[in-house]
């Protein structure tokens, strides 16, 4: 069977996103790259994937989608098996819980930390942008608010949903792992069961895998 597509480059957030959850299951994928100065992805080729021209899309067959968190999904319910059940959507409870927590980073999580790594990471090395520190330190005011919320979350829980790891962790991967790289990664140690949650989650296999799939993109 030809392996399911990953249109994007590799070193996007979003990509990586899609590709741990691909690591996760141990699906067979192939990454294909967008020439972003190229404008490759507003191209009518990739509109018809994706209709708002951005990364990541995803094709298996005839399934084409867009959107990397129901991408995830996707690929979670298809390579589902004993040792990868992380969306728990046999146990009522357990993916209620996944779901809310999905949520929080979506709307939560991702809208404090996101602009944080735009202005520290993104607008000044890709796209020559200087940092704007007011936007900086207005989303790490908020960042610090939804961090006590997680810091109570994880003193009672392993992981964000429960005592099992899930697509709620595995969400929050790309912008957190982008986030350590700013100047500001030491925020996390002011609370320890975030660190040691996150510490957690960069031990698992998927991670390494995506160091590698990542390097691999930069040299290509
Ligand atoms: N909510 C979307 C966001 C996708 C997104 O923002 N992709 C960025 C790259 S990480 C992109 O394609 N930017 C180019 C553009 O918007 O023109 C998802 O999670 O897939």
């Amino acid at each position: 069977m030809a392996p399911v597509k990953v249109f994007g480059p590799a070193l996007s957030t979003n990509v990586a996103r899609v590709l741990v959850c691909l690591h996760e299951v141990g699906a067979e994928y192939e990454v294909v790259n967008m020439d972003f100065q190229a404008k490759e992805h507003k191209s009518p080729e990739h509109l018809a994937r994706n209709p708002f021209g951005q990364i990541p899309a995803f094709q298996d067959g005839d399934v084409v989608l867009f959107e990397s968190r129901a991408i995830c999904r996707y690929v979670l319910r298809k390579y589902k098996s004993a040792e990868a059940d992380l969306l728990r959507e046999g146990d009522l409870k357990d993916a209620a819980m996944v779901d809310v927590w999905t949520e929080v980073e979506a709307h939560t999580y991702h809208p404090a930390i996101s602009p944080v790594v735009y202005e520290c990471l993104f607008n000044p090395t890709m796209f020559g942008v200087p940092t704007n520190e007011k936007v900086v330190e207005e989303s790490l005011e908020k960042l610090k608010k939804v961090l006590d919320v997680y810091e109570a979350r994880l003193a009672d829980h392993e992981y964000l949903a429960g005592d099992f790891v899930s697509f709620a962790d595995l969400n929050h991967l790309p912008y957190t792992f982008a986030f350590m790289t700013t100047p500001h990664a030491s925020l996390f140690d002011s609370y320890p069961n975030v660190k040691a949650w996150w510490e957690r989650l960069m031990a698992r296999p998927s991670m390494n895998k995506l160091g590698a799939a990542v390097a691999a993109a930069s040299k290509a």
